[in-house]
């Protein structure tokens, strides 16, 4: 603070009437200047760093944050749900101006939810859902389509094949809205098509390395061999098993077609290599819808419920010529 470029202490010597309403007006004047000047604080509960879009995602929320000079509180809780709900309780403790927070899974949030609400601080739900049985609980959610993009992983593999595979499935973290809800759209489309079946489905909790394990296990099963198709919920999980089935004597992509989701740099380097035939988008970039809608809240505006993130479908084809293109 710079110190006052005129002897304030006159003031107080000889207050003059004119000197009174001066200093009232120039404090009246001051005040909400200062307030507007007060960066807005955000506490934001991030799930992990277990994938690369993950990386994407705190990458685009953190650099957003400080491109509009957001106080942001970062929480990383290394995937527990736990963690993520102790640094909720002290963002509340510390009076941050809003709560934002990727819930790792759906169900489990209703009471520290309504701590939140009690405490007057609005929440924004950014990449995934939760369930809670009263939506006043938050203000709004940002994420993807989870279900469109489980169908469209469907429907990709349904046209490659011609409506015939025996497919491997490499599930997302137990419990949580992208695994629930992209095996629910893949289900819906493939059961349209007697000869596509499920014969393998376990969790790789959207890493590499669970991705790999889970895919060496599958190959050793009974029916290892009858594998045509693997759709893994995250590209992560399909590096991971393409690894796999690369150490078992097996050619990804062409032995078994593999499609995921996210569209991450790896899976086009992947696919340019010929080795992961389909990644479904799923775009982690979303900093500045998120921001954009905690400067509403703070402006006082009203919000949608419900915001959504645009995203495509990328084939082999296309992999060579997007991959310079690709932010994440
Ligand atoms: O697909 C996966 C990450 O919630 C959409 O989480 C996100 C998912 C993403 O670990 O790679």
């Amino acid at each position: 603070m710079n110190p006052p470029k005129f002897p304030i202490s006159n003031f107080f010597k000889k207050p003059s009437s004119k000197a009174v309403l001066c200093l009232a007006l120039a404090t009246a004047c001051m005040l909400p200047a200062v307030a507007a000047d007060k960066p807005i604080v955000v506490g934001f509960s991030q799930i992990g760093a277990e994938s690369g879009w993950r990386t994407a995602n705190t990458e685009s929320i953190k650099s957003e944050a400080a491109k509009r000079g957001i106080d942001l509180k970062f929480a990383d809780a290394q995937q527990k749900q736990e963690n993520q709900i102790k640094a909720l309780r002290s963002f509340i403790a510390q009076g941050v101006d809003v709560i934002a927070f990727s819930p790792v899974v759906e169900t489990g949030w209703e009471p520290v939810m309504r701590e939140i609400k009690k405490a007057g601080i609005p929440v924004v739900l950014s990449d995934r859902a939760v369930k809670v049985s009263d939506d006043s609980l938050y203000v709004t959610f940002i994420g993807s389509d989870f279900v469109e993009e489980g169908r469209r992983a469907g429907n990709w593999l349904a046209k490659a094949t011609d409506g015939k595979a025996v497919i491997a499935e490499l599930v997302g973290t137990p419990g949580s809205a992208p695994a629930i809800d992209r095996k629910e759209g893949f289900e819906e489309v493939i059961k349209k098509y007697p000869d596509m079946k499920i014969v393998k489905s376990q969790s790789g909790d959207f890493t590499r390395a669970k991705g790999k394990e889970v895919m060496e296990a599958f190959l050793k099963s009974p029916d290892g061999k009858n594998i045509t198709a693997l759709f893994a919920h995250n590209d992560d999980m399909a590096l991971g098993a393409i690894q796999a089935m690369e150490e078992a004597g097996i050619k990804p992509g062409k032995d078994i077609l593999i499609v995921s989701i996210d569209g991450v740099r790896g899976a086009f380097e992947a696919m340019a290599a010929g080795k992961l035939n389909c990644t479904v988008e799923c775009n982690p970039l979303i900093g500045p819808q998120l921001f954009d809608a905690v400067e509403a809240i703070m402006a006082g505006k009203t919000l949608p419920k419900r915001v959504q993130t645009e995203e495509g479908v990328f084939t082999q084809d296309q992999a060579a010529a997007e991959l310079p293109k690709r932010k994440y």
